[in-house]
């Protein structure tokens, strides 16, 4: 029904008497079964989490409702985040639908078209910064320090406890936690989140075991990998091109204590993924999304051996964020014809035989 996760999961939320119970219909996704990829890989049990079906098309909704919902109860005049783009159209819709005004600082010429289209729409103040996001992200924790501004990036712990209840609707829906959880990588806070939920949800009674968390980067954007800071990280994946994760400790905590493993994926192997997942499943996911997917093929190439497991892709992002690189990386089966039947019958009869 849309309830949002505030009020499906306020016992384990940080919601008090005072705190706003909003919704945009955030949360709730729905958990599809594979039909295809995961019985060519010897999985029968292989689900896509679906967060690009969320208000504003990512994950992020999760987090934005109750980092604005405190926001608005400690009674804050303006928010502000750096974003390669989901977290600022997230920001700018709860903004708009809280009239609360959201400043969102954006790397210059380095977010995708649909997500810099949203912040416009909801009436977002865009602060396009000449720098990539790891410089946008400094700027604004400094800049929130000095003044009574609320930050709304994942450094904000408000937003980590909302973005756990989608770990909680994994295990609502299978009756247990899975025994993989595959997610995209970037400023590290999505899988930090998830790991909270799962550990939380079991400390409750609510599952006996624990997913091995598998977090993927992008190999030109791999600092956790690489054990280092990436000064200028590089994918096609511009949602997790990060050089310095935020939450980079608690994701590597989050590896260890689950027995999993965060690596990393090339730029040919996210669009394998990211064509894969559309065509054979039907589910279009942005290119960031499809790491974890990009990661759990490598993987099982690698001889991880899926049978008899349960396994969870988080797809983070809708594909219509990132509509240039659609048209631009798959090869369109688009046929020109007359308009006339006879056009019509000679190229499809062709093709359906
Ligand atoms: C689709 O919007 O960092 O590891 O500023 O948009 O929790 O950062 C987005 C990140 C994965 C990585 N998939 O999650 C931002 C931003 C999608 C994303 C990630 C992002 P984190």
């Amino acid at each position: 029904m849309g309830i949002g996760v505030l009020r499906k999961y306020r016992d384990y939320l940080p919601v008090t008497e005072d705190t706003p119970l909003l919704s945009l219909g955030e949360g709730d996704t729905p958990l599809v079964r594979s039909n295809r990829l995961g019985p060519e890989l010897g999985c029968e049990d292989l689900y896509f989490k679906l967060e690009g079906c969320n208000p504003t098309g990512s994950f992020k909704d999760r987090g934005m409702v109750v980092a604005m919902a405190k926001a608005l109860e400690q009674g804050s005049v303006a928010v502000m985040c750096a974003s390669t783009g989901n977290t600022s159209a997230s920001a700018a819709a709860y903004s708009a639908y809280c009239n609360l005004p959201a400043f969102v600082l954006i790397p210059k010429g380095e977010v995708a078209l649909g997500k810099l289209a949203q912040a416009m729409a909801y009436g977002a103040r865009i602060l396009m910064v000449d720098g990539n996001f790891d410089v946008a992200l400094k700027l604004v924790r400094i800049f929130t320090e000095k003044h009574a501004i609320t930050l709304v990036n994942s450094v904000n712990p408000h937003r980590l406890e909302g973005q756990k209840t989608a770990a909680f609707e994994v295990v609502d829906v299978l009756g247990d936690a899975p025994d993989y959880l595959f997610i995209p990588v970037g400023n590290a806070g999505n899988i930090t989140a998830y790991w909270r939920g799962f550990r939380e949800y079991y400390q409750a009674g609510c599952c006996n075991a624990l997913p091995k968390m598998m977090g993927f980067q992008a190999e030109g954007a791999a600092p956790i990998v690489r054990g280092a800071p990436v000064a200028h990280p590089q994918t096609i994946a511009s949602a997790i091109r990060i050089g310095n994760p935020a939450s980079w400790k608690s994701a590597v905590e989050a590896r260890d204590s689950s027995g999993g493993v965060i690596d990393m994926v090339s730029d040919d192997e996210i669009l394998e993924a990211y064509r894969l997942l559309a065509s054979r499943e039907g589910i279009f996911g942005e290119p960031a999304s499809a790491a974890s997917l990009a990661g759990l093929l490598k993987h099982h190439r690698q001889g991880l051996d899926l049978r008899g497991k349960r396994v969870v892709c988080v797809i983070t992002g809708s594909g219509l964020k990132d509509p240039d690189l659609a048209v631009s990386s798959v090869a369109a089966h688009t046929i020109e014809v007359k308009p006339t039947l006879e056009a019509v019958e000679e190229v499809t009869l062709s093709l359906v035989s």
